[in-house]
């Protein structure tokens, strides 16, 4: 198969472990040719991130907490600096409200805890495209992916908060499209399945949920990361150079169901 990343550079944030959905993108990317570079949140996962981003012989790993402008503004900086200037790709995959959000009654939601959602969920998409648009404009363009979820469209139980700020996201990416598309710049979504990441583990009633949309889905079997690996390395590729401001479906079609 022809190598489609190769000469091509990205910035992947998000990583956590071997499971997380950004590093299943970053390993499809590698395998077809890109140089990445690595953003991580705090030092208690630096050595993971590290050492998967050795895998693929990154250049750059760097923290990254997204609720910090100089944070945002230093790892995109850090990147044209590895990168001669240029960056072609960028992959958001980082999101997070307080556990007590995703176990009560989304009613009771108190304002700083809404907020906190939003901010690293849905703002950072904006803070990060942001910093590189002039890094991609130097590359004659370039494609940011982030990653949603149907708890933004529709109810999901106990997905609450979450599912305000996957809305903000998902309007988000339309707005971006729109702007950044004046600079060959494409921005779109993956609507991903459950997922059994570490984000997802930790959530009571996952199993539970898998189950019903394994059950439920026309096809009837669970999502895996590399699934939305290969959705991702599509719509980051040249093969999507007219796609924009959109949502591929990675969830075994379970959003086309009614019942
Ligand atoms: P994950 O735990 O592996 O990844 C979440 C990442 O967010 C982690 O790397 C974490 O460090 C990062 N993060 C949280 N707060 C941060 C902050 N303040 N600054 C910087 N980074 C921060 O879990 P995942 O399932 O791979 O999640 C990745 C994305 O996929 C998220 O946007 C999530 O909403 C989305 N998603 C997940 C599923 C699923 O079922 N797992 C389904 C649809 C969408
Ligand atoms: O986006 C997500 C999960 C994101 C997430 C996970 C956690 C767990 C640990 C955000 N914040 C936190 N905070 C923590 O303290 N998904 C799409 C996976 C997910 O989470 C759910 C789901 C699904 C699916 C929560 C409730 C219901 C369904």
């Amino acid at each position: 198969m022809t190598k489609r990343f190769e000469g091509k550079r990205g910035l992947i944030t998000g990583v956590a472990n071997r499971r997380s959905i950004a590093w299943a993108i970053a390993k499809r990317l590698s395998e077809e040719g890109a140089q990445l570079a690595f953003t991580y949140q705090g030092e208690r996962i630096e050595k993971n991130v590290r050492d998967l981003a050795d895998s693929v012989s990154s250049p750059l790993v760097t923290a990254c907490d997204v609720r910090v402008d100089e944070d945002v503004e230093r790892v995109v900086r850090e990147a044209g600096e590895a990168f001669d200037g240029q960056l072609d790709i960028l992959v958001h995959s980082v999101a997070f409200a307080a556990a007590e959000d995703l176990e009560g009654r989304f009613t009771d939601t108190p304002r700083d805890r809404f907020w906190l959602a939003l901010d690293v969920s849905a703002y950072s998409l904006v803070a990060l495209a942001r910093a590189s648009e002039p890094l991609m404009d130097a590359a004659g363009g370039g494609s940011i992916l982030t990653m949603t979820y149907l708890g933004g469209e529709r109810a999901v139980p106990h997905y609450n908060v979450m599912g305000v700020a996957k809305s903000a996201l998902d309007s988000s990416v339309q707005y971006l499209a729109w702007e950044l598309g004046q600079k060959n710049i494409r921005v779109n979504a993956i609507s991903a399945g459950p997922v059994r990441t570490l984000a997802a583990r930790s959530i009571a009633g996952f199993p539970t949920m898998e189950a019903i949309v394994e059950e439920r889905s026309p096809l009837h079997r669970p999502i895996e990361a590399d699934d939305v690996g290969g959705g991702a390395a599509y719509l980051l590729s040249e093969d999507a150079r007219n796609v924009t401001g959109t949502t591929l479906y990675v969830d075994g079609g379970y959003h086309a169901m009614g019942m």
